[in-house]
């Protein structure tokens, strides 16, 4: 399967997670020891960004994108994707640094893209798909944001939100990220929106979700009003679009 791929970059962002970044590189590297891995640090005041340089100074395929400061999950992936693209990888992979994603659940994910699918999304939400020891709460808040955005966007897709996807270079290159402004967590609804709205193929394969046990979890206020005000404008403005396709079918 990894020859009909090609070569793939696991984009790993990270804030603050010093304690998880050599296991998940480990888990990485164990369970498909040909990829590639790209940790993309916003200047991590715990000192992560010194962590990764030393897993790359033992690893020629561990790679460190610092950034000057946090600035968002979305503004470091554009970052970690450009590097790739520039760098000539055919396939980019997002995963979190704290082991909620199942490195050994990626090769579902590239498999799906060698039987056709231009964008792989890791789905929770789909009929196998589960997440593990999420508080009542932050479930009902994922849950929320995926129907909000159904309903605003419609969507044919259960877990827009999730952040354990594939991208096909080509893919990323014919949706373009020059004109992606998301910084936070919306910015997966962003490219899952771009990406469908290009006429691709959007498969989800689902994954089981297991919550952070180290570390702490960088959602906030601000990402959720971002995601809120941006999905509601993406809704509003793309509704001529919706209406005109409802009246041609
Ligand atoms: N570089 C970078 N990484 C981030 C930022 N915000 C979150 N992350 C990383 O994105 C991943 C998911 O974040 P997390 O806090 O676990 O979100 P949750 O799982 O939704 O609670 C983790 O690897 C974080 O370190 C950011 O602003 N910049
Ligand atoms: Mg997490």
């Amino acid at each position: 399967m990894m020859e009909t791929l090609g070569r793939v970059l696991v984009v790993v962002p990270t804030y603050n997670e010093r304690d998880n970044l050599p296991m998940i590189v480990e888990r990485i590297r164990t369970a498909l020891p040909e990829v590639h891995v790209l940790v993309a640090d916003d200047n991590s005041p715990d000192g992560t960004g010194e962590v990764a340089d030393g897993l790359a100074d033992g690893d020629d395929h561990v790679h460190v994108l610092h950034r000057e400061a946090k600035q968002g999950l979305g503004a470091a992936y554009i970052a970690g994707f450009r590097w790739g693209l520039r760098e000539g990888y055919d396939i980019l992979v997002e995963m979190d640094a704290d082991g909620s994603h199942q490195p050994e659940e990626l090769p579902k994910l590239l498999e799906a893209l060698a039987d056709g699918a231009d964008l792989a999304i890791g789905s929770r939400y789909v009929p196998g798909g589960k997440v593990v020891n999420w508080p009542h709460r932050r479930e009902l808040l994922s849950k929320g944001a995926n129907l909000y955005t159904r309903v605003m966007l419609g969507l044919p897709v259960r877990d827009a939100t999730a952040g354990f996807r594939a991208y096909r270079a080509a893919t990323l290159e014919k949706v373009g990220l020059s004109g992606v402004e998301s910084q936070g967590y919306c910015f997966q609804v962003d490219l899952t929106l771009r990406t469908s709205r290009n006429g691709l193929r959007v498969v989800e394969v689902p994954i089981t979700f297991v919550e952070r046990t180290v570390g702490k979890s960088k959602m906030s206020g601000k990402v959720m009003s971002e995601a809120l005000w941006r999905i509601g404008l993406w809704g509003v403005t793309g509704l001529p679009r919706r209406l005109r396709a409802g009246r041609d079918q």
